[in-house]
């Protein structure tokens, strides 16, 4: 018998799929209704394999469209919400910032109102909104993002995503809406768009097309396999405490030219290429404007007080990731077929 209707957002996205995967497959008795706009960066091929399972459902639909939202919840009567519909590209806020106010803050909102008004009582409900560690804006050479680390964000995206976790914790200060919080590192894995660093690498080295290096490739991430992000996301959803913060990060931090050497050594293995062929590739271009220099989260508290810890390992990681990209070459073109080139042809020529 379904227990819980758990509505998830953004579940055709790159995290979101893997999260709506696990929910879908771990707990039967949950009904997963996932909601997603299909924007560029939404893609239903990325959950074919559960699509047909009964304890799923796709809603399409805008986070931004209130009366949608409140309909829906009131048609569905939702208990809880993972929350993880965003833009979340950096490059394209600072070309677009509208956009992102619009869908990572309104939509943010649009949503705490039709779960404030449709939960006649609070308890056991859940709003859980899924964030990152661009809040706390840049760390110089030392340090780690905490849990009570100010918020310091400095591109569109980044502001955006500050004012919606702001928001959501002022509707449990304000109305006692059960809520909780994560802000993770940067992800990496199956499904991530090719405009990120990595998939965008993995893709333009098959190409044998320039690999954009951003100024002198010296900043800092701190990279998660993307699994292990939706395992840490199960875990605060049922076991966290309501009203509270968890940092999530895998203690994984690489400069991005060291990452791109490393991922240019996996694909000369991979695609039987000599040693050094495809570091050939790489092509210093103008620096993203306001780049944070480093980021790096502390997940002592996730480890502590839930017990949990990364999977995998950096480089059994990335070797996963690169098969899945030359394995699913289908996935690979059909996403970047259209608007794809148009988008980056106008991204070199800025350059
Ligand atoms: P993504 O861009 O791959 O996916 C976003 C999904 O949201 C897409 O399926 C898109 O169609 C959907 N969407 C966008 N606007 C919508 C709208 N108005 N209404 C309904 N659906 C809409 O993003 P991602 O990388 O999977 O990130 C998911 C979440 O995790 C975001 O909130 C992001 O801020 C956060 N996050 C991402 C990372 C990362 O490294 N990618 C790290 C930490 C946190
Ligand atoms: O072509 C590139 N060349 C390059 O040098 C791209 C796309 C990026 N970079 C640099 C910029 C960053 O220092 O690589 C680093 C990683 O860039 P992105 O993959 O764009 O990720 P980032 O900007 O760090 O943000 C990501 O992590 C946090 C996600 O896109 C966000 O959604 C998440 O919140």
């Amino acid at each position: 018998m379904t227990t819980k209707k758990i509505l998830i957002t953004g579940g055709a996205g790159f995290i979101g799929s893997h999260v709506v995967r696990r929910m879908v497959n771990y707990y039967p008795d949950y009904h997963i209704y996932n909601l997603d706009k299909l924007t560029y960066a939404g893609n239903l091929e990325n959950l074919r394999d559960i699509e047909n399972s009964p304890n799923y459902t796709f809603i399409k639909a805008d986070i931004v469209d209130g009366e949608k939202m409140h309909s829906l919840f009131s048609e569905y009567q939702f208990d809880a919400v993972i929350h993880l519909a965003a833009e979340s590209h950096v490059d394209r806020s600072i070309s677009n910032p509208m956009e992102f106010i619009t869908t990572n803050i309104v939509g943010t909102v649009s949503l705490l109102n039709a779960a404030k008004a449709n939960w006649k009582t609070f308890d056991e409900k859940l709003f859980y909104h899924v964030s990152t560690d661009e809040v706390y804006g840049s760390l110089g050479e030392e340090g780690f993002f905490t849990e009570e680390t100010k918020y310091n964000p400095h591109s569109p995206y980044s502001a955006s995503k500050a004012s919606s976790d702001h928001l959501v914790r002022a509707y449990h200060d304000t109305y006692g809406l059960p809520i909780k919080i994560s802000n993770c590192s940067n992800n990496y894995g199956a499904n991530h768009f090719p405009e990120k660093l990595i998939p965008l690498a993995i893709h333009n080295i098959k190409n044998n097309q320039p690999i954009p290096v951003y100024g002198k490739g010296e900043n800092v991430r701190d990279w998660l396999y993307v699994e292990d992000h939706a395992t840490a996301i199960d875990l605060i959803f049922h076991k966290g405490k309501v009203g509270a913060t968890y940092n999530i990060g895998g203690f994984n931090e690489w400069k991005n030219i060291d990452l791109i050497h490393l991922l240019c050594r996996i694909m000369d293995k991979k695609l039987k290429r000599a040693d050094g062929t495809s570091a050939k590739l790489i092509t210093y271009v103008k620096d993203r404007a306001g780049h944070d220099l480093r980021y790096a989260i502390d997940a002592t508290k996730l480890n502590k007080e839930l017990g949990w810890n990364p999977s995998l390992q950096f480089e059994e990681g990335l070797e996963k990731t690169v098969d899945w990209y030359l394995t699913n070459e289908d996935w690979l073109n059909h996403v970047t077929s259209g608007d794809y080139q148009k988008y980056y042809e106008v991204q070199y020529t800025k350059r």
